[in-house]
């Protein structure tokens, strides 16, 4: 707390410096907490000028993911208004979901510069190296029954996919039902998990992983050929500040369009986004692996796919392979 104050002061007084005495005054602190407080700041980042006559200058600041550095910027109305920020955490969507059962409300946010568990579908692990990428759980709680649920992994999907263009020009592919594609390879992730009863949702956490700035050298071999990032891809180093700026807005956007006029208008984006319609793919599903042609998605998320005897079948949950 004391750190975001004294942020907050600097901030006050960006052009010029401000003198140790007038924090401690009106932080009701020593100077020499003041000064303890400032050295901290500084190894988290931070470019402080100090001078004994004057006082402090904040004169940079890191691309880093606390409440104090997203909230100036954030313009939602009510998304991601309550941070609950980590250095290092097992998953966020772990943590979040904790937390919804201890009450937390929609919107609140859980931010991690690392994840050490992060989690993928079916236990798959999540690979989220610190301070270079984005992996942010988000607290929903829709009057919606159970089955909508995996709206809700669509429209996320397009939101995601919507704030990726708009920040970057770039234009992604969403692959059926939850991966984020630039030129062919995953650039974000999103796992929703979900508490229920039979005919009510009590919440979802909406789990999404963005790879931002990590250098094609710094994944895995396993992935390396099938994972990308945003830096990758447009050759310069991301905000991220201000990328997730733009994703909680858009998910703000996309879940009030969903609230407020149904799946129709998420449908719609998805497909376009999608296209997959006419596709040949191998999708596998509860241990099974069938291929055909992609047909569409029904009205709620699910994929048609046209198998080679002419069938129809519905797919609720699997994994997609273009062919
Ligand atoms: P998924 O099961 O569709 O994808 C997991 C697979 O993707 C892995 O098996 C691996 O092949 C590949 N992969 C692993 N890490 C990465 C990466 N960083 N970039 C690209 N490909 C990768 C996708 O599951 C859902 C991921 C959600 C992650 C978010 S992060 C915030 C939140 N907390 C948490 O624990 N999970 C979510």
């Amino acid at each position: 707390m004391m750190d975001e104050e004294i942020l907050r002061l600097l901030r006050e007084h960006l052009s010029d410096f401000l003198s140790g005495e007038e924090i401690s005054r009106r932080l009701k602190v020593t100077r020499t907490a003041v000064w303890k407080r400032v050295n901290h700041l500084r190894t988290l980042g931070y470019e402080i000028k100090a001078s004994t006559r004057s006082g402090y200058r904040l004169i940079r600041s890191p691309d880093i993911l606390t409440p104090s550095e997203i909230k100036p910027l954030l313009t939602t109305k009510w998304m991601g208004r309550t941070i609950h920020y980590f250095h290092a955490i097992d998953s966020t969507n772990s943590k979040a979901y904790q937390l919804a059962l201890q009450g937390a409300e929609e919107g609140e946010v859980v931010i991690a510069e690392s994840q050490m568990k992060g989690r993928g579908r079916l236990g798959r692990h999540w690979f989220s190296p610190p301070f270079l990428n984005l992996y942010l759980s988000v607290i929903l709680r829709p009057k919606i029954p159970p089955y909508l649920a995996s709206l809700i992994t669509l429209m996320a999907a397009v939101a995601t996919a919507d704030a990726i263009q708009k920040y970057s020009g770039l234009l992604p592919m969403i692959k059926w039902p939850n991966d984020i594609l630039l030129g062919g390879r995953k650039v974000a992730g999103l796992l929703n998990e979900i508490h229920s009863e039979m005919d009510r949702i009590h919440f979802v956490i909406l789990g999404i992983g963005v790879n931002l700035n990590m250098d094609g050298k710094m994944f895995s071999k396993e992935i390396r050929d099938v994972a990308t990032s945003l830096k990758r891809e447009r050759g310069q180093t991301i905000s991220r500040k201000t990328f997730l700026q733009s994703l909680l807005e858009e998910l703000e956007r996309w879940y009030a369009i969903f609230l407020k006029e149904g799946s129709a208008t998420v449908l719609e984006a998805w497909r376009e986004r999608a296209k997959i319609k006419g596709k040949r793919v191998k999708v596998t599903s509860f241990g099974e692996t069938l291929s055909g042609v992609a047909v569409d998605v029904d009205s709620d998320g699910a994929l048609i796919l046209e198998t080679k005897d002419g069938r129809q079948k519905r797919i609720v949950a699997g994994d997609v392979v273009y062919k």
